[in-house]
This record gives structure tokens, C-alpha cells and sequence, in this order.
């Protein structure tokens, strides 16, 4: 008998996906709620019931826990799951849960609310013997006091704003002298930033890791922890990359972080799932940060470690079931690393938004995705950008960083742009491997700014790129190529733009899986080892590379170890597209012939400048006759065929260029 007969999801993207089917695994109905924007999202689609509760932003959605307590009353769900974010920590929303006779998985309202106060929660680990970073965050903020109460604390120190939190509002002194005036400028900042100048002194850390425990408490007095997770990486105060188990706790210091946070855990009467986040210094010092009252991102390293189902414990504990193992039972195999798949510029962190044109996901041994959507959907402004997390274990940590690598080469994300490349950078960093993950490891080692190099196209995305769309034209019903491709066809001339650069390939098929490419006049021999859907393995220089391959409107998008290239077409204006190309392509365009025919009239020669729209040649293809018009003003080229030629498919009929003519 499942838990409960049904739960409503109170979330969105992958932690919705996860949460109903950790639900659906134990034959619990699910609920999803969706805002205008999210109509067709994946969770929507996975789930046994959906409800619409609000426009687009969050605040008129995901955010309106009346609405959403109410769909859960209107359809019977028992329980609401918040995930994270949104409600998941707002005491009002556990409260109205409450009120409404439905039971909130997770932590009493009282527990959320003491956790979620910084000063409280700081009291209350000082209370029970938890280290917390020496500092002053009394009541008292006149400028002797600080002063007074700086000296005793000594520097380095940080000045924080008592109002601030996540990395906002703290500024480090690194003298004496330096005080005063560093003292003013964080006030002035509190005040405009929180509109509160409060500040708080503490001793500064250097170079802290950040090691969070995961604890689980039921109904019944157990409250256990579950090992740690290391999130050290992180930008902006996002995190990037989590491990389990961290590579800086001992046996004996694992004991001792665990069991300070379970005493954090049952002074507040903690019950469900929680973390108590730590800074660890480099003398293996640790000091209480906070306490997150919620299931987090990165619980799936804690579960892979474990062997555990955090949900269905939350599910059991919420059904006020015991735990069903004790802190003895708990034990951590092998290693799990988890990174964060973000729909956002690795360099300039800009969200991207738009149309997944493909998500394709690696597999293998080890390997976990948690992906909240998939190839096809459309990502939005109007959520937080991370997509998905991948999740590798492996039985060491120096395993789980090759499959780290391995799967992210093998990841493909084409239509928008994803933080990829930087989770490789960080994976097959040297200081990564030797476990050097402190807070400030991407400013060390300026993993940033090697992604910052506009890299040169590799030959075998622009190899993809042609066979990709020659393939997918011969399949095309109605194409005028398709005659050719079938009948072992004549050279095609295809032109692509990547950046600033532009390359022309002529293809000859050699036979059906094999062509001659001559790119920028090289020649090589490709073939097609296999072309499963985007999937596309090609075969050259006896080696086989495998990329993913997506075509937009004008451009063809390939996925190459973990990176991702745009394409774009440089159409070579065929006849019928140029009698309705209103303005051509600038620079250099070679107008071709897109099937057979023959050459009525050349009215042009070499040399001649020609405006836009200006008659070039007549020709005549499929009983039709066709006139090849400028499609903008430009010198003619190379004139290669005289009235009463045959031409075939694909020959070079005129070259214009626009250039010559500015
Ligand atoms: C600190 C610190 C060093 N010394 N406090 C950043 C956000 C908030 N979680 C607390 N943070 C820090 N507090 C003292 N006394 C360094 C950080 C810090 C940090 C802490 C954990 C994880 C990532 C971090 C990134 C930058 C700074």
C-alpha cells in the first residue's frame, strides 16, 4: 500500500520530472500544476493529473500557494511535494498545507521558520556546541563597537549585511587601518541593497570548501545523516558541481560534522529531509552556515552513495512511517559527482532561450540524468535556466571524473546554448582531479577564460553538417535533388558561415553511404557508418567520429564533444530561390542551377557590374524557362556556359560578388 494514493508536485522542470517518478514507481497518482507557459512541459506530460494555475510568471503561478493548495483539495491529493525553490521553503505555504488538512512533505512550519532566520539559526547552533565562524552580530552597530569588536576578532575579517545572504553584501579587511572606511562603504551598501545598514563581523575563512550533510528525521525521534555533499564550485554563488563523498573529511571528521548537524536538526525538532551547510577550512575547521529545510538540487550524489531513495524516504517519513534504517545501517560506496546543465552562456553566464531542436542525453554504466525536458520543448525566460543535471557514480572518485568527461563529451544540446563546455573545463581541469575544489576554484584556475577563444570549426562538424543535410534531403519527398542523390547525382556545392568564416564544400557521392568532400580544397573520403535519427557516425582518415546533427530554418546545428556549432547556410541562390530572394546574400554568392537544363540566353560577361534584380541568365529547366536575376548589385564573376549548353544539377552558373562592387 503506497504511502499515499496521491501527491501533488508543486514544482516545475527536473525536479518535478524526479519527483513524479519517484511517486509513479510506487504506484502513487500524481498531480502536476503548470503555468500558460509550461502547458506541454515534460512534467506536465509525465503526470497523472495537470492542472493550469497561472500565467507565465512565477508569482501568478508557481509561487500562489492558495491556488495550488486549492487544486489540491479540488482533486484529492493528501499531500503537496514543494521540491525546491518556489515554496519549497516559505513557512506560509507549509501552514496553509497544514490548515488545509494536507499533509506538506517536508519539515514543521516552526522549523522553517527558525532555519530560515540567519541569526536565529546561527543562536541556535552556538547553543549546541556547533562551531560557527568568531565574529559580532550584536544589536549594538555604533561605529566604536564594531571598531572594538573588530580588534578582538582580528584580521583578515569580512564584513556581512545582517539583512544580505548568498554572497550579497560582504566585503573582506584586511587591516586595521582599512576598517573605518570599509565599515561605511558596507553600510552604505546594506542600506541601498536591503534597505537595513545592520552588518555582522566574522573572522575571514580562506579559501573555504563548502560541505553541506544531509540529514533525515521521522516523526519518532530518529534523526540520522546521510555522508556529505562537497559544492565548493560554484559561480556567483551558484552552484556548478556537487561530489559525495568530499575529498577534505577524514572517517573521524565526518563523524563529527554528522553529528553536529543532526544536533542542529534536533534542537530545531526537525523532521523530513534537510541540509546543514558548513564552510571547512583548510585546518579542517568547520563552521555552521545555515540550514536548508528542503530537498536540495544535488541530492542524487547522496543517493547514488547510499543507495538510498530520498524521495520515498520523504514519502515514508511525511506518511509517518519510522525510518526505516538507523545512523549504523548508513554507508557510503564508491563516488558521485553531479553537474549542472544550464541554458546559459559558459562564458558571459546571458540565459539562451528558445527551441530545443535536440536534448540527447549520454547513457551508460554510472550514469544518471535528471532532465526537466526534452528534445523539442522550448525553454523560457520565465524560469530559472538549469535544465537538467547529470549524475555519474562510479566505484572512485578518480572513475567517476573519466566518466564525467566521457558523458559530457557524449552530451548534446542543439537550438540553444548550454554551460557544457564549462563543466568539461572544470572536469578535465588538473586541480579538479587532485581534489583542489575550494570556493574560489574557477577565479584560480580562470576556467572562464580559456571558453572565451572563438574556437576554429573542426572538420568534422562541417563534414556532419554537409552529409547531415544532403542525407536529410535525399530523403525529402519533392526535392529537386532527390533525383540526383538517388542516382548517385552530380557534385553539390554547399556554403556555410561559422563566425567570420565562410566554407565552401563540393560534394561528389561516391556511392550510397560515401562521399568525396573537397572542403576549402581538401579532399577526403567520408562515409556514413550510421544515421540514426540525429545521431550521425561518420567514418574518415580511418577513424570514426560521432556527432549529433539538427537543422533550423537557415542553419544546420551539429553537436561534437559536448560542444555545439551553428552553421550557417550561405544559400547558393538556386534558380527558384532567387526569382523571390528580394536581397541577397552579402559577399560572395555563387548562383547554381538546382537540376538540368539549358541555357537559353547569358546576358552578362565577366566584369560587368550588375544591380539588384538585373536579368543574368534565361534558362530553361523542366519544360519551364527561368530567369536568373541579381539578388543584389555586384561584379560577374566567372561566366562558364554559353546559350544552347546543358547544365547539370548544381553547376556554377555565374559568380556574383558584391564585394568587388562596393
Ligand atoms: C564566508 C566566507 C569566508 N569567511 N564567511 C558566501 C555565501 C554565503 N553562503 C556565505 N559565503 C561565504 N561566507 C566567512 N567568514 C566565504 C564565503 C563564500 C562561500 C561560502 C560557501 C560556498 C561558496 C562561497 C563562495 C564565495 C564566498
Amino acid at each position: 500500500m503506497p504511502y499515499f494514493n496521491k501527491i501533488l508536485i508543486a514544482n516545475r522542470g527536473e525536479i518535478a520530472v524526479r519527483l513524479i517518478r519517484g511517486c509513479q514507481e510506487l504506484g502513487i497518482r500524481t498531480v502536476a500544476v503548470y503555468s500558460e507557459a509550461d502547458q506541454q512541459a515534460l512534467h506536465v506530460r509525465l503526470a497523472d493529473e495537470a492542472y493550469l494555475i497561472g500565467p507565465a510568471p512565477a508569482a501568478e503561478s508557481y509561487l500562489r500557494a492558495d491556488k495550488i493548495v486549492a487544486v489540491a483539495k479540488e482533486c484529492g491529493a493528501e499531500a503537496i511535494h514543494p521540491g525546491y525553490g518556489f515554496l519549497s521553503e516559505r513557512a506560509h505555504f507549509a501552514q496553509a498545507c497544514a490548515e488545509a488538512g494536507v499533509v506538506f512533505i517536508g519539515p514543521p512550519v516552526d522549523a522553517i521558520e527558525r532555519m530560515g532566520s540567519k541569526i536565529e539559526s546561527k543562536r541556535l547552533a552556538i547553543a549546541h556546541d556547533v562551531p560557527v565562524v568568531p565574529g559580532y552580530d550584536g544589536a549594538d552597530q555604533s561605529s566604536t563597537t564594531l571598531q572594538a569588536e573588530a580588534e578582538r576578532i582580528g584580521y583578515p575579517l569580512l564584513i556581512k549585511a545582517s539583512a544580505g545572504g548568498g554572497g550579497k553584501g560582504m566585503r573582506s579587511v584586511h587591516e586595521s587601518a582599512e576598517f573605518g572606511a570599509a565599515l561605511e562603504g558596507a553600510k552604505r551598501e546594506a542600506k541601498a541593497a536591503f534597505g537595513d545598514d545592520a552588518v555582522l563581523l566574522e573572522k575571514l575563512i580562506l579559501r573555504p570548501r563548502h560541505v553541506e550533510i544531509q540529514v533525515l528525521a521521522d516523526a519518532h525521534g530518529n534523526t540520522i545523516y546521510l555522508g556529505e555533499r562537497e559544492c565548493s564550485i560554484q559561480r556567483r554563488h551558484q552552484k556548478i558541481v556537487e561530489e559525495s563523498p568530499s575529498v577534505a573529511l577524514t572517517p573521524e571528521l565526518r563523524a563529527r560534522m554528522g553529528a553536529a548537524a543532526v544536533r542542529v536538526a534536533e534542537a530545531v525538532g526537525y523532521r523530513n529531509a534537510g541540509t546543514v551547510e558548513f564552510m571547512l577550512d583548510e585546518d579542517g575547521q568547520f563552521y555552521f552556515l545555515e540550514m536548508n529545510t528542503r530537498l536540495q538540487v544535488e541530492h542524487p550524489v547522496t543517493e547514488l552513495v547510499t543507495g538510498l531513495d530520498l524521495v520515498h524516504l520523504q514519502l515514508a517519513v511525511a506518511a509517518g512511517e519510522p525510518l526505516p534504517l538507523t545512523q549504523s545501517d548508513v554507508a557510503l560506496r564508491g563516488h558521485a559527482i553531479e553537474v549542472r546543465i544550464y541554458a546559459e552562456d559558459p562564458v558571459t553566464m546571458l540565459p539562451s532561450v528558445g527551441h530545443v531542436a535536440l536534448f540527447a542525453t549520454p547513457e551508460g554504466p554510472g550514469i544518471r540524468n535528471d532532465a526537466g525536458l526534452a528534445t523539442g520543448d522550448e525553454v523560457s525566460v520565465n524560469y530559472d535556466p538549469m535544465l537538467a543535471k547529470l549524475i555519474v557514480s562510479a566505484p572512485s572518485r578518480t572513475a567517476a571524473i573519466q566518466r564525467l568527461c566521457r558523458a559530457l563529451d557524449d552530451f548534446a544540446v542543439l537550438g540553444i546554448t548550454s554551460n557544457i563546455p564549462l563543466l568539461q573545463a572544470i572536469a578535465e581541469h588538473p586541480a579538479f582531479a587532485e581534489g583542489a575544489t575550494t570556493t574560489d576554484f574557477l577565479q584560480t584556475h580562470a576556467i572562464g577564460d580559456g571558453l572565451r577563444q572563438t574556437e576554429a570549426l573542426p572538420q568534422a562538424v562541417l563534414y556532419a553538417a554537409v552529409v547531415g543535410e544532403l542525407l536529410q534531403r535525399s530523403s525529402v519527398e519533392g526535392d529537386p535533388w532527390s533525383v540526383f542523390w538517388r542516382s548517385g547525382g552530380a557534385d553539390r556545392r554547399l556554403v556555410y558561415r561559422f563566425g567570420e568564416q565562410q566554407h565552401t564544400v563540393l560534394a561528389a557521392q561516391r556511392d550510397e553511404r560515401s562521399w568525396r568532400l573537397v572542403v576549402d580544397g581538401t579532399a577526403r573520403e567520408v562515409s556514413v557508418v550510421a544515421a540514426r535519427d540525429h545521431a550521425l557516425t561518420l567514418a574518415f582518415d580511418n577513424n570514426q567520429a560521432r556527432l549529433h546533427v539538427a537543422r533550423v530554418d537557415d542553419a544546420v546545428l551539429v553537436g561534437w564533444r559536448g560542444r555545439s556549432y551553428r552553421l550557417q547556410k550561405v544559400q547558393a541562390l538556386s534558380v527558384d530561390a532567387l526569382s523571390n530572394i528580394q536581397s541577397g546574400v552579402a559577399g560572395h554568392t555563387s548562383l547554381e542551377a538546382p537540376m538540368p537544363g539549358t541555357i537559353i540566353k547569358v546576358l552578362v560577361k565577366a566584369g560587368d557590374h550588375v544591380t539588384a534584380n538585373q536579368p543574368l541568365i534565361v534558362m530553361e529547366a523542366m519544360k519551364m524557362e527561368h530567369t536568373i536575376v541579381a539578388p543584389y548589385a555586384g561584379v560577374v564573376g566567372e561566366v562558364p556556359f554559353v546559350a544552347g549548353q546543358l547544365v547539370r544539377g548544381g553547376a556554377t552558373l555565374i559568380e556574383l560578388d558584391a564585394e568587388a562592387a562596393a
